[in-house]
C-alpha cells in the first residue's frame, strides 16, 4: 500500500472507539443487567483501551446459572463422542484464528506474541486431546462377590460448574477447565479475570460458531467480589474450579465446603531451580532466564528461586546477570522484545514492594534490575527491569512468598542434600527442576522434591496438555488439571450392579 493509504488507515484506526463486548448467556450476547461496563487496558500502554466489558453482578450470574441448569439435562444425555465433535470444531476454529487471538491476547495481557501464540496453541492442543477422550470415557468392569451378578463403574456428569480463571494464561487456563467439563456432560459458567476478558470472549465465540447448544457454555465478565463471589456461592453450582491467588482460593474453598460443593484449586508456587556443580551451566542459565522471566515472571511455575552449588555460584551468577541485562523489555507486539509489562498497577506496586523488601528487610544483594522502566513510551506501561537478587537466605521473604513478577533470587547451597532441603522449605509445591549430569542425583531429586511437577535439565515451566498439572502443599487441594486426571475433577463415579441370577435375597 502507498504511504498515503497507510496514513488513512491509521487515522481510521485511531478514530474508532474501543468496542463494547457482552456476556454470553443461553446462546445470546447480552449486556449486564445494570448496563455498566469496565475498561480493559493494554498494560504496555494504558492509553490504549482494548474494549469495554460488562460489569456484571449477582443478577447476571443468576441468569447464566439458570441457562446452564436448563441446558444440563439435555447436554448430559448427548453421547460423549458427539460432545467431542463440538470440541474438535472449537480446536479447528482456534487454529484458523490463532494469530488474531494471540495478538488480542498480547494487547490485553502484555506477554510477548511468541508466548501468546503458545497460550492459544495450548487451548488448541487441549481441544484435540479432550475431543479424543470422547470415545474413551472408560469405566471399569469388575468381579462380584456373587455368581451371576455383574458390577461396573461409569463416569457421570456433576451438573453446573462455576469456573474462575486468572489473567496470566488467558485462554489456556480457561481451556483446561471448560473443555473437560463439557466433555464430561456438565454445563458451565465462566467468570474470567477482569484483566483479560477478551481472550475468553474469543474462546466462547468459537463455541458459538461450532454450534454448541445454547446454555452449555456461558460467559459472565466482571470483578471478583461482584461477579466471582456470587458464582461460587450460587446454590445451583455443584462444582467450583479456581485458579488464582492463595488468598481467594482459600476463601472459595471455605465457601464451597460450607455448601458441600466439589472444589478444585490451583494457587501458585515458589518454584526452585537447582543448579549442581556438575550442571551444564549454559543450559542452566538459559533455563533460569526463561523460567524466571518468561511471561514476565507471572507464572505459577516461575523459577523464582535459583539454588546454586557454591562451587559454580560465581560463574553462574555472572552468566545469569549478563544474560538478564541483555533481555529486551518492551511492548509484546514488537517481535524484538523478549519481556513484556506486568499486568496492572496493583501488580506493579506489589512487585516493586517485594524488590524493596529484598533490599531492606532481607538484605539481599541486588545484582541487576530492581526498578520500573520509564524511558520513552515505556512510561505509559507497567514495565519492570528483570531483577536478580544474590546471596539470598532460604528464609528471606523474597525466597518464601510468591512475587509473580520478573524477580528471581539466587540462594547458595553447600551440597545436594542442602539444595533439596532448601527447595522443600517453602509452603508451596508446584514445580521444581534440577540441572545435573549425575543420573543418580537426578532420580534422587525426582523422588524427594515435594512438588507436583519435576524437571531434569529443563526449566520449571512447560506443561503439556496430556499430562497432569498441579501441585502439593499450599499450591492446591489434591486435584490435577490436564491429562486424564482432569476427568476426575469434572465427573463422578457411578457404581452399577446388575443381578441376573433371579435369586431371592
Ligand atoms: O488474583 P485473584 P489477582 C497470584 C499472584 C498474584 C496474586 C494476585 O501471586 O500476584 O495472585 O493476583 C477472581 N470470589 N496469582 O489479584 O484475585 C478474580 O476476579 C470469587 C497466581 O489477579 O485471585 C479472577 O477471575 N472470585 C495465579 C480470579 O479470581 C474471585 C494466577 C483470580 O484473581 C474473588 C493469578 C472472590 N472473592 C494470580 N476475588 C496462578 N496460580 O497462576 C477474586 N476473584
Amino acid at each position: 500500500s502507498t504511504p498515503a493509504k497507510k496514513t488513512a488507515t491509521n487515522a481510521r484506526k485511531k478514530a474508532t472507539a474501543p468496542p463494547t463486548y457482552a456476556n454470553y448467556i443461553q446462546g445470546a450476547w447480552v449486556p449486564s443487567k445494570n448496563g455498566e461496563v469496565f475498561a480493559n487496558h493494554n498494560p504496555a500502554d494504558t492509553r490504549d483501551i482494548v474494549g469495554y466489558f460488562p460489569h456484571s453482578t449477582a443478577e447476571d450470574i443468576d441468569a447464566a446459572v439458570a441457562a446452564a441448569a436448563e441446558a444440563y439435562p439435555r447436554w448430559r444425555l448427548v453421547p460423549p463422542p458427539k460432545r467431542a465433535e463440538y470440541i474438535f470444531r472449537v480446536g479447528e476454529i482456534l487454529i484458523r484464528d490463532k494469530e488474531a487471538i494471540s495478538r488480542d491476547m498480547t494487547r490485553e495481557m502484555g506477554k510477548v506474541l511468541k508466548e501468546t501464540r503458545g497460550d492459544t496453541q495450548e487451548a488448541i492442543d487441549m481441544a484435540y486431546f479432550v475431543a479424543g477422550e470422547g470415545r474413551r470415557l472408560y469405566g471399569q468392569t469388575t468381579t462380584s462377590e456373587l455368581a451371576n451378578k455383574f458390577a461396573m463403574t461409569v463416569r457421570d456428569a456433576i451438573g453446573v460448574c462455576g469456573l474462575i480463571t486468572p489473567w496470566n494464561f488467558p485462554i489456556a487456563i480457561p481451556s483446561w477447565k471448560i473443555l473437560p467439563a463439557i466433555l464430561c456432560g456438565n454445563t458451565v459458567v465462566i467468570k474470567p479475570a477482569e484483566d483479560t476478558p477478551l481472550s475468553v470472549y474469543r474462546f466462547v465465540k468459537a463455541f458459538e460458531e461450532a454450534g454448541l447448544p445454547p446454555g452449555v457454555v456461558n460467559l459472565v465478565t466482571g470483578y471478583g467480589e461482584t461477579a466471582g463471589a456470587p458464582l461460587v456461592t450460587h446454590p445451583t453450582i455443584r462444582l467450583v474450579s479456581f485458579t488464582g491467588s492463595t488468598q481467594v482460593g482459600r476463601l472459595i474453598a471455605t465457601q464451597a465446603a460450607d455448601k458441600g460443593k466439589k472444589c478444585s484449586l490451583e494457587m501458585g508456587g515458589k518454584n526452585a531451580l537447582i543448579v549442581m556443580d556438575d550442571a551444564n551451566l549454559e543450559l542452566a542459565v538459559e533455563g533460569a532466564v526463561w523460567g524466571a522471566f518468561g511471561t514476565t515472571g507471572q507464572r505459577c511455575t516461575a523459577a523464582s528461586r535459583l539454588i546454586v552449588h557454591k562451587k559454580v555460584i560465581k560463574k553462574f551468577t555472572q552468566m545469569l546477570v549478563e544474560r538478564t541485562q541483555a533481555l529486551r523489555v518492551g511492548p509484546g507486539l514488537d517481535p524484538a522484545n523478549e519481556v513484556g509489562p506486568v499486568i496492572n498497577q496493583d501488580q506493579l506496586e506489589r512487585v516493586l514492594h517485594y524488590i524493596d523488601i529484598g533490599q531492606t528487610q532481607d538484605k539481599a544483594k541486588l545484582l541487576c534490575g530492581g526498578k520500573r522502566l520509564t524511558e520513552g513510551d515505556l512510561a505509559h506501561g507497567y514495565f519492570i527491569a528483570p531483577t536478580v537478587f544474590g546471596d539470598v537466605a532460604p528464609q528471606a521473604v523474597i525466597a518464601q512468598e510468591e512475587i509473580f513478577g520478573p524477580v528471581t533470587a539466587i540462594i547458595p547451597c553447600q551440597d545436594f542434600e542442602e539444595a533439596l532441603a532448601i527447595a522443600n522449605g517453602v509452603g508451596y509445591g508446584l514445580s521444581a527442576s534440577i540441572y545435573t549430569s549425575d543420573i543418580n542425583r537426578a532420580f534422587h531429586a525426582m523422588r524427594d522434591l515435594e512438588t507436583g511437577i519435576c524437571y531434569v535439565n529443563a526449566p520449571t515451566i512447560g506443561a503439556e496438555v496430556h499430562l497432569p498439572f498441579g501441585g502439593v502443599k499450599g499450591t492446591g487441594n489434591g486435584h490435577r488439571e490436564g491429562g486424564l486426571q482432569a476427568l476426575e475433577i469434572f465427573s463422578e463415579w457411578k457404581t452399577l450392579y446388575v443381578d441376573f441370577s433371579g435369586r431371592l435375597q
